[in-house]
């Protein structure tokens, strides 16, 4: 059936807080995913606070625990997604991952949110750049950017909404059939900008998404946003604007709610991150109030 899966996550744990898969198994749970989660590190917190202690996955370690699952014939998922990866050799690993997936699900649909920056900052080594590009891209069923991490794919400067089209124009050529760019910074504003490519011959049905920007910083966001255009986007394969709407409904109700949250403590909500308040949104996740609408150009 098409509103059920099994999701293979590899991303971050955090043992306080919300990233990585910490910020993405709850929900797809939610959704009605059955999902296993690979942790490529356990670190106490996310690397925004002052310090944090922990362990990084290798590849080689990665490539283990498949092969352990391998042999038990538990290998077989209708989903990989990926998130933040440290390294050159995990991102390797992770393509290796790909490839045996696919030769027991042909039909795998990869989930990539290529992170690697925001706001013109490097948070990843520089040679991952390529190794993305050349590599992970295209192999990538759905794609997840953000506005620098758009730009850093395509080589393109994105000032306008027709620039963030033809980034995802671009993309699609490389590989995959679904591009949402999550963010792109606007007079003020946030524009998501989401195109599907259904038809090589066609050109891809293309939105956006106008989302007024909240006067804070919150992190995972960009995971838990992953997650849910994942989630969404599998219970309706050919309404990639109506799962956007979903996912950003229910994002924007989380981070609404964060901030208020914050705020009544007496807490100044700009002087850090904030942690979102992933368990307390749990109804706005299963059954979302749309508040967003995508439109179509
Ligand atoms: P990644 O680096 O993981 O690719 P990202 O940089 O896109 O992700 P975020 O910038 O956290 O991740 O944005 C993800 C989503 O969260 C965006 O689509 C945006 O809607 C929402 N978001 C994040 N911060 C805010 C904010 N201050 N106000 C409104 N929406 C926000
Ligand atoms: N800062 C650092 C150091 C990171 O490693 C990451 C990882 O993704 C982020 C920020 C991004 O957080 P977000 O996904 O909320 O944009
Ligand atoms: O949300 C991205 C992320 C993933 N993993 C780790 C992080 C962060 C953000 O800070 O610290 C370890």
């Amino acid at each position: 059936p098409s509103n059920t899966g099994r999701v293979l996550s590899i991303q971050s744990h955090t043992v306080q807080g919300y990233v990585g898969n910490k910020s993405a198994v709850f929900p797809l749970q939610l959704l009605g995913y059955d999902v296993d989660p690979i942790n490529s590190v356990q670190f106490s917190n996310h690397t925004g606070y002052p310090t944090f202690k922990g362990q990084v996955l290798n590849g080689r370690e990665l490539l283990d625990l498949i092969e352990g699952l391998e042999a038990n014939n538990l290998l077989y998922y209708t989903h990989l997604l990926t998130g933040y990866i440290g390294s050159d050799s995990f991102l390797n690993s992770v393509l290796e991952v790909v490839n045996k997936l696919r030769t027991i699900n042909p039909n795998l649909t990869y989930v990539c949110d290529p992170v690697m920056g925001d706001e013109g900052k490097l948070y990843v080594p520089e040679d991952l750049i390529s190794v993305y590009r050349e590599k992970v891209v295209p192999v990538a069923s759905m794609l997840t950017p953000n506005h620098f991490e758009a730009e850093l794919l395509t080589k393109l400067r994105i000032g306008s909404e027709t620039d963030g089209r033809k980034a995802c124009n671009i993309l699609h050529a490389a590989g995959p059939a679904k591009v949402v760019i999550t963010s792109i910074n606007i007079d003020g504003c946030l524009l998501l900008i989401g195109s599907h490519l259904k038809d090589k011959k066609q050109p891809p049905e293309q939105f956006k998404i106008v989302i007024p920007r909240i006067p804070a910083y919150f992190t995972g966001t960009g995971d838990l946003m992953t997650a849910l255009l994942l989630g969404w986007s599998n219970k309706f394969p050919d309404n990639l604007d109506k799962a956007a709407e979903l996912a950003v409904s229910s994002l924007q109700a989380l981070l609404q709610r964060t901030l208020n949250d914050y705020t009544s403590a007496g807490f100044d909500s700009k002087s850090s991150s904030l942690e979102i308040r992933l368990i307390q949104s749990q109804d706005d996740i299963r059954e979302p109030k749309l508040a967003f609408k995508a439109h179509k150009y």
